[in-house]
């Protein structure tokens, strides 16, 4: 961990007004995180704003306050916090109202996170961002029902349920200590992690059918494209979780989706088994993430995206 998780409880407790951040295409980590530290700076008596630069997905409703988060805005903050952001440009176009604060902190969990703040608080071997979150939260004396819940459901959201090899004996340490809130963790496990509906069951079974294999199946290559999520009444937020199905086959080392964002440009999600490294190929083309779950936005004719990606894995195999 590099960073003091005092130092950042200081700063916060000094301000009057923060404003946190969430990424661009919010996951139940950046989320959860940013919700459970904003209820834990309320309850000290700060002034909390939330921003994130993409509406929230209404599978996150299931997160207390969800529904909080606003667009950027001209309004200047004491102090910016963003949480699970690995460098600038993850927070879209809340990048400038970030730079207006009096200060930045940044709290993040990536390997490949870039110095961008005033204060930087990061561990890249914390399974995901709500295991600093926790941290801070506690030294705020904030953990509660609620907070414990939200943490829970974002450290269920990175680790893959706790199924990653990022998790440590800490992330079931700090697992543990948020159960003992009384959480329901089944019931936020199933909402965050397996709940679907029937267009996404529909999503899936089109892209599913049309998935692809190679090197004696060891790589996997999905595709969603424009006609898919038509058909299904969908938007690329629903693929979200579907390439599990192909890590899941057991001679697969390496999976990957590539979701169709504009003519010619698509987001590539890697997936994979330990020791392969998907962050190093989403890296490759500028993105990044963690060893088993990665990604990164990709151009040019989908045919021609897929050789590539399939020669990147294929030497590294
Ligand atoms: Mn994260």
């Amino acid at each position: 961990m590099t960073g003091n998780v005092g130092e950042i409880v200081k700063l916060a407790l000094k301000a009057q007004t923060i404003a946190l951040y969430a990424h661009t295409n919010p996951d139940g980590d950046t989320l959860g995180s940013t919700l459970a530290l904003a209820l834990a700076l309320e309850k000290a008596g700060k002034k909390v704003s939330l921003f994130c630069d993409t509406p929230i997905p209404q599978k996150f409703d299931c997160l207390y306050g969800w529904d909080k988060f606003e667009l950027p805005s001209k309004v200047v903050h004491d102090l910016a916090i963003s949480v699970d952001c690995s460098s600038l440009d993850r927070l879209g176009q809340c990048v400038k109202s970030y730079l207006s604060a009096r200060k930045q902190v940044a709290i993040d969990h990536h390997a490949s996170f870039q110095r961008f703040a005033d204060v930087c608080l990061v561990d890249s071997e914390a399974s995901a961002c709500a295991e600093i979150v926790f941290l801070v939260v506690k030294e705020l004396k904030a953990l509660s029902k609620e907070t414990a819940e939200l943490l829970f459901g974002a450290i269920v959201t990175d680790s893959g349920c706790f199924a990653f090899s990022s998790v440590s004996a800490k992330t079931h340490n700090i697992a543990a200590e948020l159960m003992s809130y009384g959480i329901d963790a089944s019931d936020i496990i199933y909402k965050v992690f397996r709940s679907t509906d029937k267009r996404q069951f529909a999503l899936k079974i089109r892209a599913l059918a049309k998935a692809k294999f190679f090197e004696d199946d060891k790589i996997a290559v999905m595709v969603f494209d424009k006609s898919d999520f038509e058909a299904t009444g969908t938007e690329i937020d629903r693929t979200e979780g579907i390439i599990n199905e192909l890590i899941n086959i057991d001679t697969v080392k390496v999976a990957f989706a590539l979701s169709e964002v504009g003519p010619h440009h698509y987001k590539l999600s890697v997936r994979s088994k330990s020791p392969f490294n998907a962050a190093e190929i989403a890296s490759y083309y500028g993105g990044g993430g963690h060893v088993n779950a990665a990604g990164c936005r990709v151009n040019g004719y989908v045919e021609d995206i897929i050789e590539n990606i399939v020669r990147l894995a294929k030497d590294r195999l």
